[in-house]
């Protein structure tokens, strides 16, 4: 089918040429809305009016960035990554995707599960929802992911084979590598310039030399490392859960990248709503629950990635024979202190780049009073920067959660 546009009536035309959602809805009368609060593209739910159970999404990318509108053009082709995503990270942990229907990457479209019973994370974590099973749940997907896309995992052949796939999705390595590393911390046409004008804590920033010479060398990371294939954008927006239940959103943003990048993605947006809830609702208990939950997080990722590598065999990488198990061990044990290091550095990168940058979020933005605002944005930068400055020489968990605290 050649791409067009969708809109909420044509969606509905569009889902009925497809005869497994036509069979789903049957004869049901059915209506359409669109409810995308993202920054790039459309999603519809589609609802039977004779059965409020029966729903779909309908996402589609549309060939420009939608936060910024048509003047800002940005090719369709980005749900193509989205939709190989999707169904590579089904097959490796379908317990946390939604069930996909139906892709099309000539429409440009991914029809989904609508996760009725889920919200997104960002919203339950201003709202102090407690996740008991959260850790546990990303845990296991960063590991799983994150290992069984590596050279950890794969044979060589099939690791380049995964980054050809992937390669192609230049536009929005691109996007991260402008507003993640580079225009939030200058001046930039594309920053929040209200904020920044007679903003001395800005100046700070933009003339902080130290930081940013460390920004490039995780920069040239995201640029250069091939380690896994990552969701690239696995911020607190990109996650729908209950306490029961925990779904990944919204991958268009993958390629092959560095392992730390999602893990440092996930660790920023619980640090920043850590602080959210320091300046704004003060809740002591919420706080600890937060530390907590970063703190098994990044444990439980290392235990179950060590099992899933302590039980593959045949990996190309290390041949059998080839060096005693006390040396794999402390092989093993270096490469996961990198991982942790890596995730950090990003993290700092990922916490900073929301204070100024074009894309806000609403734990900072969101905080109505001018004074407070200012104080959260001044303790984000200050963990950032120190995140970034000392990220290579980071050895443990319990140093990351010294700095949040102090
Ligand atoms: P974008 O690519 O524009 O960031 P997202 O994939 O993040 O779009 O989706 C935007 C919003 O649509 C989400 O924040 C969520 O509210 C809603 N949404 C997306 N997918 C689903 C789904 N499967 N079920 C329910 N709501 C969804
Ligand atoms: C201009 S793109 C802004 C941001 O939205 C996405 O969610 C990514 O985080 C991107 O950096
Ligand atoms: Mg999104």
């Amino acid at each position: 089918m050649k791409y067009k546009v969708l809109n909420k009536n044509s969606v509905i035309n569009y889902i009925y040429e497809i005869k497994e959602i036509a069979d789903y809805f049957g004869t049901d009368e059915v209506e359409a809305k669109e409810i995308g609060d993202g920054n790039l593209n459309f999603v519809y739910i589609v609802s039977s009016l004779q059965n409020k159970n029966k729903s779909l999404i309908v996402k589609q990318a549309v060939p420009y960035l939608r936060c910024v509108g048509e003047d800002f053009p940005l090719s369709r082709e980005r749900m193509t990554y989205e939709i190989r995503a999707l169904t590579k990270f089904k097959k490796i942990t379908s317990k946390f995707i939604p069930k996909l229907y139906h892709t099309s990457e000539q429409m440009s479209v991914v029809v989904m599960q609508y996760l009725d019973e889920h919200i997104i994370l960002r919203g339950g974590l201003i709202d102090k929802k407690i996740y008991p099973n959260f850790s546990d749940h990303i845990s296991t997907y960063l590991a799983r992911v994150l290992f069984y896309t590596s050279s950890l995992a794969l044979q060589s052949c099939d690791k380049r084979e995964l980054i050809d796939e992937f390669n192609g999705n230049v536009e929005l390595c691109k996007l991260t590598e402008d507003f993640v590393f580079t225009f939030a911390f200058m001046e930039n046409e594309t920053n929040d310039n209200e904020n920044v004008k007679n903003n001395p804590l800005a100046n700070m920033l933009f003339d902080d030399m130290e930081f940013k010479e460390k920004v490039l060398e995780l920069k040239y990371k995201f640029m250069t490392q091939t380690d896994a294939l990552i969701h690239g954008d696995l911020h607190t927006g990109s996650i729908m859960l209950n306490k029961d239940e925990t779904y990944v959103i919204d991958p268009e943003f993958a390629f092959v990248g560095p392992f730390g990048f999602d893990i440092g993605a996930l660790l920023s947006n619980l640090v920043n709503n850590y602080v959210h809830h320091h300046i704004v609702t003060g809740d002591q208990e919420y706080k600890k629950w937060l530390l907590k939950t970063i703190e098994e997080m990044l444990k439980m990722f290392d235990e179950k990635f060590f099992d899933l590598w302590d039980a593959q065999e045949n990996s190309s990488l290390i041949l059998d024979g080839y060096i005693d198990d006390s040396a794999l061990e402390k092989y093993k044990s270096k490469f996961l202190t990198n991982i942790l290091r890596d995730s950090v550095g990003f993290a700092g990168c990922k916490m900073a780049r929301r204070v100024f940058g074009v894309a806000g979020v609403e734990e900072i933005r969101g905080i109505k009073d001018k004074g407070l605002r200012a104080k959260a944005e001044k303790m984000i930068l200050q963990i950032a920067r120190e995140f970034v400055l000392k990220y290579d020489s980071i050895n443990s968990i319990e140093q990351i959660i010294e700095i949040i605290e102090r």
